[in-house]
């Protein structure tokens, strides 16, 4: 066991509340390595009082999601009564936090467990559980196992849990993020409950039909140029079409995940959207394909970051047109034309 583990296991036992969060936007990695670390806890300690805080459920239906306490869009998350505050799938707080939240100002221990790269300098109260595997609902996994061995007992909602986080931080075990341990993990859950994938694909796959007038005003935009494509939406069609924060963002998530590098000849795009939550700066995330444009380099000149195939960043502009300029320009120096 790591020494951080030791101490995380040392705490759990002090504790008497304690808060799970993880970060802003869960997917479902941070959905089913919040319910893990939830369900492991409050099974092992009934007395203990366990909090999950979110902003939003799952779109899709997880064993205990009603355990998931809602935080409202006027509320904000801030220290209260508990001991101790473990954070799943994200390495510090500022990836967590809307700006009127105060939780980060807390004096008790925070410990992410996380499988994100990250080098954030240490402070005093906080710690990070990190082997870099494929997901946060792996780590989760692992380390409860290794602190409180038999006394973590897996059943079929904590099986459904492992194989849910799994499936879908590695694509269906698709990324170079799979390792022989992912497996031999997944394997050993699935001989308790198996969860049927051909459905979980066929429901996380799922989008609003409202999105489709999203859809068609991003396909209005389209651009291609050499082996890349992009996308945006303005500000002023999204008021003029009357349009939702939910539907744009889920015609931006369906774009990007699956049509801008589908196009043939086609192998790598961005696509841009407003941020809500921020009204001066704007969304852009970047898709690429293995052997083509490592678009980290691209988003890292923007100042952003990702991986070579995924990455993202937020650029503050005016409009959608002071966006492209700015990422047009950041692509021509960095890609050879
Ligand atoms: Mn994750």
């Amino acid at each position: 066991m790591q020494k951080e583990e030791r101490l995380l296991k040392k705490e759990i036992q002090k504790a008497k509340n304690i808060l799970i969060l993880s970060h802003k936007g869960p997917d479902l990695d941070a959905f089913c390595s919040m319910m893990i670390v939830e369900r492991g806890l409050s099974e092992i300690f009934p007395n203990k009082n366990i909090v999950v805080k979110a902003r939003q459920y799952p779109n899709i239906k997880l064993p205990h999601m009603k355990r998931i306490q809602i935080v409202k869009e006027e509320e904000k998350i801030e220290p209260e009564n508990e001991d101790l505050i473990i954070v799943t799938d994200a390495g510090e707080w500022r990836l967590c936090l809307e700006n009127e939240d105060t939780i980060e100002n807390t004096l008790v221990p925070v410990f992410f467990i996380d499988h994100h790269k990250t080098d954030i300098p240490p402070s005093p109260n906080t710690h990070t559980v990190n082997e870099m595997r494929s997901s946060a609902t792996e780590q989760a996994y692992v380390t409860l196992k290794k602190l409180f061995g038999k006394k973590f007992k897996v059943d079929e909602d904590i099986a459904t849990l492992v194989q849910y986080g799994i499936l879908s931080d590695t694509g269906r075990f698709m990324f170079d993020l799979t390792t022989p341990d992912t497996l031999r993990i997944f394997a050993e859950v699935m001989e308790i409950y198996r969860v049927d994938i051909e459905e979980f694909e066929y429901k996380s796959k799922k989008f609003p039909r409202e999105a489709n007038s999203v859809i068609i005003e991003y396909l209005k935009t389209l651009t291609i140029v050499g082996d890349a494509s992009y996308m945006y939406i303005s500000k002023e069609i999204i008021q003029e079409k009357g349009f939702q924060r939910q539907e744009v963002n889920e015609a931006f998530a369906f774009l990007k995940d699956k049509y801008l590098r589908y196009i043939q000849g086609v192998h790598w795009g961005f696509i841009v959207k407003p941020m809500f939550s921020d009204d001066e700066k704007w969304s852009v995330s970047f898709r690429s394909t293995k052997g083509y444009q490592d678009v980290e380099v691209i988003a890292k000149k923007l100042n952003g970051g990702g991986h070579k195939y995924s990455a993202a960043t937020k650029i503050p502009a005016g409009n959608v047109q002071e966006v492209l300029d700015c990422v047009l320009t950041a692509i021509n120096e960095v890609v050879p034309s």
